[in-house]
């Protein structure tokens, strides 16, 4: 058996994270162009790097939920069978014990040198004066993957999604792409496709198995 799982903002929910597109979410408080973009950060660096210190200082402060936890024991039960690929930037993952996580979106601990391209652990707040540990250039950002950038990993996912026999999507919109595509690239390749989440996605279409209510007690009766 080979399991991916795909999370979202919604996985996160419950630990105190906004989500982006629900009604009190990120995108219904910020421009998403104005903070989620390279013509963004280059507008107003200042803006954009308040707004990651703000959601980094939101995610040190939180705790992984029982969805999160669900998903380390699953992985510690099928050891070299489960792949977690997340959209989201938090680390509440890997705090829960999941060891094979790709963050296909970023991290909100790392810092990013746009000149190098070194990355480095994240300081709590970050300062365009920060200098990179590695160039000395000033030229630090938060290391996550805005629109209109290439998401990180890509290969590797492409790979696990080809292979795998379930694909699981969790706390998931299904807008974004091309992390939206993978459900219907896994279903393609044969793959049994379950969504979990709070509400019909936008690709529920896609899943033979739904399962909606709240993460932290969808995902640990899915897991068990
Ligand atoms: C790319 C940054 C090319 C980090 C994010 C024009 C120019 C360029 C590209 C495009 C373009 N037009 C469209 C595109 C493609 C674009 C895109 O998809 N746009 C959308 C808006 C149409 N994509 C890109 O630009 C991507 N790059 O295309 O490059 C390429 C690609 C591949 C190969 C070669 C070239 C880059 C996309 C990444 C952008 N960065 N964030 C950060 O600040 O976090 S996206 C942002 O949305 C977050 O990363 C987030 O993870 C992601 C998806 O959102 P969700 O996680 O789904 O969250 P959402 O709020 O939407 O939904 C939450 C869900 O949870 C809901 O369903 C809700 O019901 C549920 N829920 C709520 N509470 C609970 C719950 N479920 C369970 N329990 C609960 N308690």
């Amino acid at each position: 058996m080979r399991i991916v799982i795909l999370t979202g903002a919604g996985i996160s929910a419950e630990s105190g994270l906004g989500t982006f597109r629900d009604k009190d979410g990120l995108w219904t408080q910020y421009d998403l162009n104005e903070v989620a973009t390279p013509e963004g950060f280059a507008k107003n660096p200042q803006l954009v790097t308040d707004f990651y210190n703000a959601r980094r200082a939101n995610c040190a402060s939180a705790q992984p939920n029982a969805a999160h936890a669900a998903l380390a024991r699953l992985e510690a039960a099928l050891p070299g069978q489960v792949t977690l690929v997340t959209q989201n930037v938090d680390d509440l993952h890997q705090r829960a014990g999941s060891r094979n996580v790709i963050q296909m979106h970023g991290a909100l601990m790392s810092a990013l040198c746009a000149g190098c391209g070194h990355r480095w652990p994240a300081p709590p707040v970050m300062a365009l004066t920060d200098r990179c540990p590695a160039c000395g250039q000033p030229r630090t950002r938060p290391d996550v993957v805005w629109f209109g950038e290439i998401p990180y990993h890509m290969d590797a996912i492409a790979e696990a999604v080809e292979t795998c026999t379930h694909f699981t999507a969790i706390g998931t919109s299904g807008q974004v792409y091309p992390a939206a595509g993978l459900a219907a690239e896994a279903r393609r390749n044969g793959a049994h496709c379950t969504e979990l989440n709070l509400e019909p996605s936008e690709i529920s279409r896609v899943f033979q198995t739904r399962r909606y209510g709240p993460a932290s007690q969808v995902v640990p009766d899915w897991v068990a």
